[in-house]
């Protein structure tokens, strides 16, 4: 280790070779304590048992059944799907050769979309790995599967101690027949901030490289300029930009005139003119109303030549009526999940859509018997994550009045009962609501969803009224978020800030017009690198770099974890978040061919120093950890 250290000293690296800096640099007699696999292994799992999983806390261990996991014959070899179709026809090919489809594509959002807004984006790598080959098999017509970006990058190093751009590598090992789909927040990257554009290149080009094809743009404010950069280097990437609009309000109140039909069809015209491949309409809080869909894609399917991937989340219970309202007006690709992982505040069901177009001409051609055992997986699954319900049970039409995006809902209740607000939460729905009144009823996705959440709990949270704002706002410290929205730093909403309310936010700071990203200089990636080799102590590839650059503290955080637990994602779902019960024994893969047998003996009573001793039995042999109980 102190060789180690020696060598991966500045001065050494630098070729400054007098050793008199090993009499001056203490640090270098601090040793990691090198763990072995094993004993990080135990050393999670007795943590797991004593304190329990964040957001779960200690619980009793459920019984889960077998999982039922399509079988698939050996011999079979994958069927072709859209993936070859882009590798032979390129992102216009394939544009024109979707445009030309008779039948309804579908996309399936359960790897993404589904779980963040139904299980708060826990779904595990571990379970992805499972189903993504079967799904491969037996959904071959899909026009993509959604697998990637939007809140999974940030929660996967966060909460389940997992690299993203593993999860993404490993399943397109298993998938490699049928498109690949992320979400892709424009200047925001994967973040919740506007970032450089180099960085934004980078992250495209890293993502596109690793197995990405379709990236799904949009701008939190529906802001074209904001998305430029992003298409621009989706199509350098040679993939498939599918530049979207943020569909909220109701075309159909003639009373809410700001984003009336006209709004969407000259944003549609624009992304056209600006590149995109295919126009995406993401209706994320599930707003688009039947009767408007119809009006919204007849219109669209008028004035533009690309195809339409219509997007929405099945809050209000209408999802089906307005997917075949769409359909029959000549949409090109909808958004599904599997049945058990799909409606409410997730995409609707495409087991459900299937039949509900029995009888239609553009019925998809999916083949139902596979989709229903697909679907049999995740009904299993979905109980392996139960303690991340959001605890909706039946269709809520407030989604209407309060237009919050399906994957915030949860979210913002979670963080209402962190500031003591749970038992306020019909307050804090309303008070979104008028929060988006005052802001001058601005498009809310993440991230500008978030700074409507944020400043409707700080209203809830101090009393306030929109009056008292307007009165007293002078004196008041509002949210950071606030602030940055209000200066411009995540673009421009349609038609500007309010001027008063912009001026009793800011107090004088100043306010961009221009894009955010023109004025930040670039990130030096060469830097960064050398930076993470010298806080990691080995090697750096270019996902961690992205990964350090999007999100510095998180990425750190998760490589310390690493260091103290060693690689969690091998653990089987139910140990990762209950650990084991007494007696129990689990075998653990931590590699192909290298098997840990780890059974949990018994828990020692807690010290006055608040540790226990866990016994456990590695590979048979007896091993204790020592945990401090933070009960
Ligand atoms: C995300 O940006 O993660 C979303 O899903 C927005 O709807
Ligand atoms: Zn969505």
């Amino acid at each position: 280790a102190f060789l180690e250290n020696v060598v991966q000293h500045e001065k050494f690296l630098n070729g400054e070779y007098n050793t008199a800096f090993i009499d001056e640099s203490p640090e270098l007699f601090v040793f990691p304590k090198r763990k072995d696999r094993g004993t990080k292994m135990l050393s999670f799992i007795g943590q797991t048992v004593v304190n329990g999983y964040p957001g779960i806390g200690t619980k009793k261990k459920p019984v889960f059944d077998e999982r039922r996991v399509p079988k698939l014959s050996l011999e079979q070899p994958l069927p072709e799907g859209s993936k070859q179709l882009l590798d032979r026809l390129g992102p216009e090919g394939l544009a024109k050769w979707v445009k030309e489809r008779e039948k309804v594509l579908l996309t399936d959002t359960t790897f993404r979309d589904a779980h963040q807004s139904l299980l708060a984006t826990r779904v595990r790598t571990h379970d992805l790995k499972q189903i993504a080959e079967p799904t491969a098999h037996l959904l071959p017509n899909l026009f993509s599967m959604e697998m990637w970006g939007g809140a999974t990058f940030d929660v996967s190093m966060r909460f389940l101690h997992e690299d993203p751009w593993e999860r993404l590598i490993m399943l397109r090992q298993k998938a490699p027949n049928v498109l690949f789909q992320m979400l892709l927040r424009a200047s925001n990257a994967v973040g919740y901030k506007n970032y450089p554009d180099n960085l934004i290149d980078e992250f495209v080009d890293k993502s596109a490289e690793a197995g990405i094809d379709v990236f799904r743009i949009f701008d939190s404010l529906n802001w074209l300029e904001g998305m430029k950069p992003a298409i621009e280097a989706v199509r350098n990437s040679g993939k498939i930009a599918e530049a979207s609009m943020c569909y909220t309000g109701d075309i159909l109140d003639h009373t809410r005139p700001k984003y009336d039909l006209e709004y969407y069809l000259n944003m549609a015209k624009e992304l056209e003119k600006a590149g995109a491949h295919i126009l995406g309409i993401k209706d994320m809080a599930g707003l688009l109303k039947p009767q408007a869909a119809y009006e919204l894609i007849s219109a669209l399917k008028e004035e533009i030549g690309i195809p339409i991937h219509l997007h929405t989340h099945d809050t209000s219970g209408n999802g089906i009526y307005t997917y075949a309202k769409a359909i029959d007006a000549g949409v090109d690709i909808v958004d599904t999940a599997m049945s058990s992982m799909a409606g409410l505040t997730s995409q609707p069901s495409m087991n459900s859509l299937y039949h509900a177009l029995s009888g239609n001409e553009r019925q998809p051609e999916i083949n139902i018997s596979h989709a229903d055992k697909l679907n049999a997986f995740w009904e299993d699954t979905r109980k392996y994550y139960q303690d991340f319900e959001s605890g909706m049970m039946a269709p809520h039409s407030e989604i209407y009045d309060h237009e919050m995006p399906g994957g915030q809902y949860s979210n913002l209740q979670q963080q209402a009962k962190g500031v003591g607000l749970g038992d306020r939460w019909d307050e804090v729905k309303e008070m979104y609501s008028t929060v988006n009144d005052m802001f001058g009823d601005i498009v809310k996705v993440t991230p500008s969803s978030k700074v409507v959440g944020d400043m409707a709990l700080f209203m809830v949270e101090n009393d306030l009224t929109p009056e008292k704002v307007y009165e007293k706002g002078m004196n008041i410290d509002f949210p950071d978020s606030v602030i940055e929205l209000f200066q411009g730093y995540l673009g421009q909403p349609h038609e500007g800030f309010p001027d008063k309310l912009q001026e009793i936010i800011l107090k004088g700071k100043p306010a961009i017009t221009n894009r955010p990203g023109e004025n930040m200089e670039p990130v030096n990636l060469e830097a960064l690198k050398e930076e993470l080799y010298h806080k990691l102590g080995r090697q750096v590839t270019s996902h961690d770099v992205i990964s350090y650059a999007l999100y510095p503290k998180v990425f750190l955080d998760y490589q310390a974890f690493m260091d103290q637990f060693g690689d969690v994602s091998v653990l089987d779902t139910s140990t990762f978040f209950y650990g084991l019960r007494l007696g129990e024994e689990v075998e653990i893969e931590i590699e192909q061919g290298k098997t840990l047998i780890v059974k949990l003996v018994s828990i020692g009573e807690p010290q006055k120093d608040a540790t226990r001793v866990i016994y456990f039995e590695l590979n048979g042999q007896p091993r204790e950890i020592i945990v401090r109980d933070d009960n």
